[in-house]
């Protein structure tokens, strides 16, 4: 059980116990999905010699049956009920993980119950060593996930998407994948003409014209797990620089895609999609890593950036996605999942990369 994993990792890493609030890692070790929390206090308390015991709102009692739990009603004080979990843990000084998105107002009332002895780190840094090693269920799961937005990207080519808005064409996208998927990893992408200079721009007014290159970027969610895919495609033939463009990112994506190996570092993969970009004379819009890890989350370890670190492993699972932005001019990104698989790196997302032109 991924649960004892983590607790015998922690207890390897010197860690007295671990506070999990609500997400994806609560979600990785336990299976429990807990939608709006909001306010009130649901935690999982874990102690390194094997204890753990959740407490949560008793609004969820008839939906947690699989873990030991403490409820509270509206109106109890739940800071002490953990005082008191932590108490029977014997849980009163060392160093201590907390998960890195705990509200702030929860971390608050916690640092004033009886925390004197705590030294404080983020849960990330213990549980990034599981997350980023995926199993072969949680790419199978990746792999669907993939399909999914290929599906939606050869679907979409014969929509009539002249004269439709972005925020138009987005909100169709999200729809499909909805219906194909368990949900959208974000709100999709969209961006014409000048507006693909925005590498994160929000789809508008802008209805697509002739001669312009669209970005599209969008994903699914499948059983938890996202997928993540960018195409540019062109409205009638564009000037002879964005095609330019076009075609120095596919070489970067390209070159860096086949950099991905067992053993070698992010940073080589982020490497190799610059060095092209700056051989071709466009170094300077490149304005981002070359991508990120993608799983549980849209963006996760390992971060595929010049400072990229992280030795690439089977198992692990990131994007590549090298752009060029031309103020007032246009881009093009290319992005594909990747998994280090037998040594190698392997496409997930596997949609059409030369040039659509419609
Ligand atoms: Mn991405």
């Amino acid at each position: 059980m991924r649960l004892d994993k983590f607790i015998s990792l922690m207890k390897e890493r010197g860690f007295e116990g671990a506070l999990i609030s609500p997400g994806t890692n609560l979600y990785y070790l336990t299976g429990l999905q807990i939608h709006e929390a909001g306010e009130r206090l649901t935690v999982l308390v874990v102690s390194a010699d094997g204890d753990y015991r959740l407490l949560a709102p008793s609004l969820y009692e008839n939906v947690m049956r699989n873990l030991p739990a403490i409820f509270w009603r509206d109106g109890e004080n739940p800071y002490e009920k953990l005082a008191w979990i932590l108490a029977e843990f014997e849980l009163s000084s060392g160093k201590l993980l907390v998960e890195n998105t705990m509200r702030a107002d929860w971390l608050i009332n916690i640092l004033r119950i009886g925390n004197r002895g705590f030294e404080f780190h983020p849960l990330s840094s213990v549980i990034r060593e599981l997350r980023m090693r995926k199993d072969a269920k949680e790419i199978t799961h990746m792999k669907h996930s993939a399909k999914v937005v290929d599906r939606v990207f050869e679907e979409l080519l014969s929509w009539d998407l002249l004269g439709m808005r972005e925020s138009e064409l987005a909100l169709k996208i999200e729809l499909r994948i909805r219906e194909l998927s368990d949900g959208i990893s974000f709100e999709p992408i969209v961006a014409s003409g000048e507006n693909a200079a925005n590498p994160h721009h929000a789809p508008g007014k802008r209805r697509l014209r002739k001669g312009d290159l669209v970005i599209l970027d969008y994903g699914a969610k499948w059983k938890g797990y996202y997928s993540d895919i960018t195409r540019t495609i062109a409205l009638g033939k564009p000037n002879e620089k964005l095609v330019e463009i076009y075609e120095v990112v596919k070489d970067a994506q390209e070159k860096a895609y086949r950099t991905v190996r067992a053993g070698v570092k992010a940073k080589e993969v982020d490497a190799a999609a610059r060095e092209v970009i700056s051989a071709a004379g466009y170094g300077e819009y490149f304005t981002h890593r070359t991508g990120h890890g993608l799983g549980l989350d849209v963006h996760e370890e390992p971060y595929i950036g010049p400072d990229g670190e992280v030795i690439l492993e089977n198992g692990m699972t990131f994007t590549i996605e090298p752009g060029i932005y031309l103020p007032g001019l246009g881009g093009a990104r290319i992005e594909d999942d990747v998994a280090v698989i037998d040594g190698r790196g392997k496409r997930l997302t596997r949609a059409e990369r030369e040039l659509v032109i419609l």
